[in-house]
């Protein structure tokens, strides 16, 4: 039986919180206003009808999909969107009328087509594993309905260990949604079947007001008929609009594989998919006599009236492009073909091109259908970062063709999305592989010379989304009682904190407005500046406030919040995308500092509750695991021949000359020790790909604790403030606000190990080695990133990297740019270093360090070495990096005359001696930095030497001769 909910009834009863699970949440209020229908499908399901409501049935105007058929036929696009070639096309929902799911049907059982097999694999061996991401009493939604062969393997498990299930089926079309859902309903007593019937956009803003958890399934690898960036929009349309935080994707995506497997599953043995493909046109020519039936106000259409193609004239024809991972799929004019259009139709062509000529189609001219797209190996990853997401499973197939991934809404982003930034620039530019090679590298290399970068000034979005997590981090993951807890006695209790993130905003606010300070003004006198005492001598402290002995009330100090952050949307609001009205540049200083001075406490408070007792943390639901995957230690080595020019440091950002100026276009703050720009002599050296990891330091630290003399004191210090004794095991774990994996026996012992410079150099000395110098660490860095994305874009000829000849990666570089023309020397290094790869672990995108290469990507890599010969390196994101650099100001450094102390508290005279020194310079960034410091590779951070909680680790290096 179906109960039929049009959408007027529907908007009283939209998924609502309840945990009723006999009967269906969407239907209980419905159910009296409902019109119920019963057909031949047995089983009790609701029904909603979207589209009725959004279709008036109209006489007069040709519907949308004959305008797309038409515009499609008449304008030749550059599809698939990727390439370069200029295409006809046809919509590709047109492959799905009653036949064309019919043959879709049958396609999934052909022996060649192998995804829905590989899909219904994974998920028969991993059915416990993904069940246990849904949980009681909540709504799964399946959008398209599925083969009733994959779905109710999922609903089956759900039925036995679930109760509280509502399944939702979403689908434009109603008879597929009546067959399934009448055949679910029946046989699954405990789940309760809703079908929802329009486009998605329509029917995924309604699910946004329920309080139940929500569960997306978008299988059988669909995303793959998207482009890349389409399919992110589309997801972020439904992170935004439908989910919560915490609520699931799960996603059916098809794997790069072997050429030949993938054209056979698109051009089957019995020719089903030619026959697929080719029904485009029949439905076409249907629809077409349907609008001319309508237009002319006759019920049925005229059985006289022929379609536009004759279907015998065409073939299907398809290539898999194995650069981009997209099968593109065409119809072949097999001869001359004239389409003479209907009379009825003449207005509308014209209105869509200008002319109403016959269309004309050469023999061996091509219609494009669809792509289907299959994805590498990290694609998962940057799919969650461009669509606000965080993957957090993946299941495979035994042959490593095909995986369901389980991505989530996470609780706070710390930036908006790229996308979303329209008043931005910011963006990395884009690491799939090209297919115009010539084209990518001149806007690449124009990148290099024009940086792109973020604004000055930080947007609106970007304020509010830094904010959330702040608030997250303070107000949930810490509670309410901890806050005056004080997980490390160097620091303030985290309190102070609460206080001091507006009262420093407020200061600068007030400086950059000359108006007053927000009230209580005493908040500014108590909160303005923190304490970081020297770890070895903590009496000797720089100047900071005195906090109250009684502290405010804390909703006293969440209202100060509040007025301060309204004080900066103003501010910010004012200049927002208005390219006339700059403010000054000292004013834009001080929002810019506020900015990034929040940014920076965000990862201080994180390592400041990494160090609570586990059991005080409040682990926020919404953050889990990255997926493990499966990693082992990668150890390889790369050379530099250095030189002696090379740039550290900002240039332009003169707080002087600038002061008085309004702020130029286009340019960028630093803090006061990034600037001036100087140079560097960098001698001949060797560096390590990958930092040291947690396996890596536990080896050398069981050495410790039985060889020297002094064993148990130098074991303990050499112990990891980041690790935690794991109960009674003899082993540890690492700490995060999730969790502690085991340092010995989980893939926390491939992440990078989390340690002081003291320890960090312990371990360099032990093994013959030492840290590299901040020069040597900036050279590498930018050079591997530049060369290596140069390298992937470049002529395989071109780009010959000889690992085995010890090539440096630098020399390296010159030869790439020379090959194409660009003088290095006029390839000025840019502050923002957009080569980082966008899923760089950075920006809490996941709340701990990640293994940095997968053993998959290493034996990749080793199989393209001959080619590129590059090896797989990480730079920036899981963890900050300390240098053998001493921190000592930049020449011609002038102390900040808004913040005089920032750095110069804490520079070690200039005379101190590797032995005295307290501080050292730290490069590239954590899991925790936000991304505009994460990618201005001139920001300078330091840390005490023997201050332990740091998120910062090493890599090796060495002196090589020349
Ligand atoms: C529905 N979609 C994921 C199928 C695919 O593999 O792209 C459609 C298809 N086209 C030809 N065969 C199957």
């Amino acid at each position: 039986m179906v109960d039929t909910i049009h959408p007027e009834a529907q908007a009283a009863c939209a998924p609502q919180a309840t945990s009723s699970s006999s009967s269906p949440p969407l239907l209980t209020d419905a159910d009296s206003t409902a019109q119920t229908s019963t057909g031949p499908i047995q089983g009790k399901y609701g029904f909603v009808d979207y589209r009725a409501a959004a279709s008036p049935d109209s006489h007069e105007h040709v519907p949308p999909i004959v305008t797309q058929i038409i515009d499609g036929l008449t304008q030749r696009k550059k599809l698939p969107k990727d390439s370069n070639q200029l295409n006809r096309s046809l919509p590709l929902v047109l492959l799905y009328d009653d036949k064309g799911l019919e043959l879709f049907d049958r396609i999934t059982y052909l022996p060649e087509y192998y995804l829905t097999n590989c899909e219904i694999e994974v998920l028969e061996t991993d059915i416990q594993d993904i069940i246990a991401e849904i949980p009681e009493d909540s709504d799964v939604i399946e959008l398209g309905c599925g083969s009733l062969r994959k779905t109710q393997l999922l609903l089956e498990a759900l039925d036995q260990a679930r109760s509280g299930i509502t399944y939702y089926a979403i689908d434009v079309m109603p008879l597929p949604l009546h067959e399934s859902l009448g055949a679910l309903a029946q046989r699954f007593k405990n789940i309760s079947f809703v079908a929802l019937c329009g486009t998605y956009d329509e029917v995924l803003t309604h699910f946004k007001k329920a309080a139940r958890r929500k569960t997306v399934l978008w299988l059988g690898s669909s995303i793959g008929n998207y482009t890349t960036s389409d399919a992110c929009k589309f997801l972020s349309n439904i992170v935004d609009h439908a989910l919560v935080p915490n609520d699931a994707i799960i996603i059916g995506m098809d794997r790069k594989k072997d050429p030949n497997v993938i054209m056979d599953a698109y051009h089957d043995s019995e020719k089903v998919t030619d026959e697929f493909e080719l029904n485009v046109l029949s439905h076409v020519n249907t629809i077409i006599a349907d609008t001319i039936a309508t237009l002319k106000g006759s019920t049925s259409p005229d059985p006289n009236i022929d379609g536009l193609f004759d279907v015998s004239k065409f073939e299907y024809t398809g290539e898999y492009d194995e650069v981009t991972g997209g099968h593109s799929a065409y119809l072949r004019a097999l001869e001359d073909v004239v389409i003479k259009w209907p009379r009825e139709l003449l207005a509308t062509i014209r209105s869509i091109c200008g002319s109403e000529n016959d269309l004309i189609l050469k023999q061996g001219e091509l219609i494009f259908i669809e792509s289907s797209y299959k994805f590498g190996k990290t694609a998962p990853e940057m799919l969650a970062r461009n669509s606000g997401l965080t993957h957090s499973a993946e299941w495979t197939d035994s042959r490593g063709y095909y995986t369901l991934n389980l991505f989530r809404k996470p609780l706070a982003t710390m930036s908006p999305l790229s996308s979303k930034l329209s008043s931005e620039t910011f963006q990395a530019v884009k690491h799939d592989a090209p297919t115009d090679h010539a084209h990518k590298l001149s806007t690449l290399l124009e990148n290099v010379v024009a940086t792109r970068q973020p604004s000055a000034i930080p947007c609106v979005s970007e304020w509010k989304h830094m904010w959330s997590v702040w608030d997250a981090l303070t107000l949930s993951i810490i509670s309410r009682d901890k806050l005056f807890c004080r997980p490390i006695d160097l620091r303030h209790p985290f309190i102070f904190y609460l206080g001091h993130l507006p009262a420093f905003a407020d200061i600068h606010m007030s400086r950059a407005e000359s108006a007053p300070l927000t009230e209580p003004v005493s908040y500014a006198e108590w909160f303005e500046r923190g304490i970081d005492p020297n770890i070895e001598d903590p009496t000797i402290c720089h100047s900071h406030s005195t906090p109250p002995t009684d502290w405010p009330e804390i909703c006293d100090i969440l209202a100060y919040r509040d007025r301060v952050r309204e004080r900066i949307i103003n501010w910010v609001s004012r200049y927002e995308g208005k390219d006339v009205e700059m403010p000054s540049a000292e004013a834009a200083r001080h929002v810019w500092m506020s900015f990034e001075h929040e940014a920076m406490h965000i990862e201080t408070l994180l390592y400041m509750v990494l160090q609570m007792d586990p059991a005080d943390i409040n682990s926020p639901a919404e953050v889990t695991f990255a997926p493990f995957r499966a990693a082992k230690t990668y150890e390889r080595w790369m050379q530099f021949k250095g030189g002696n020019a090379i740039p550290l440091g900002l240039s332009g950002d003169n707080e002087v000359s600038l002061q008085s100026e309004m702020l130029p276009p286009g340019h960028v703050f630093g803090w006061d020790n990034e600037s001036p720009q100087t140079s560097a002599t960098v001698e001949p050296f060797a560096i390590r790909t990958q930092p040291i990891t947690n396996g890596e330091y536990l080896v050398f630290l069981s050495q410790q604790s039985t060889g020297s003399p002094d064993g148990v004191s130098s074991y303990n210090d050499l112990t990891p403030k980041s690790w935690i004794k794991l109960g009674d095991l003899d082993d540890y774990g690492v700490r995060t606000v999730v969790g502690n994996p085991s340092v010995s026996s989980t893939e926390a012992s491939l992440w990078p190990v989390l340690v002081s410079h003291k320890q960090a150099t312990a371990y360099a000395n032990w093994c013959g080695k030492r840290l590299p110098s901040e020069a040597e660490w900036t050279h590498s860095s930018r050079t591997y990133h530049l060369a290596h994305t140069l390298a992937r874009l470049s002529d395989p000829t071109m780009a010959m990297f000889n690992s085995q000849a010890g090539e440096s990666v630098d020399g390296y570089l010159d030869k790439l740019l020379s090959a194409h023309a660009v003088d290095p020397r006029e390839c000025t290094w840019a502050p923002y270093d957009m080569f980082v790869p966008t899923d760089a672990n950075i920006d809490l995108v996941h709340w701990h360090p990640t293994s940095e290469i997968t053993e998959e990507s290493a034996k990749m890599y080793d199989s393209i070495e001959q080619k590129v010969g590059l090896p797989e390196a990480r730079f920036i994101g899981s963890a900050w990096e300390w240098t053998s650099t001493q921190f000592h100001p930049f020449e011609g450094f002038r102390p900040s005359a808004m913040y005089a102390g920032y750095s110069a508290d804490f520079f070690d005279p200039p005379s101190a001696h590797d032995a005295d020194s307290t501080h050292y310079v730290v490069k590239g960034a954590s899991y925790a930095t936000h991304r505009r410091i994460a990618h201005r590779q001139t920001f300078r951070n330091w840390y005490q030497r023997a201050y332990p909680y740091v998120l910062a680790t090493f890599r090796l290096c060495e002196s090589v001769a020349e």
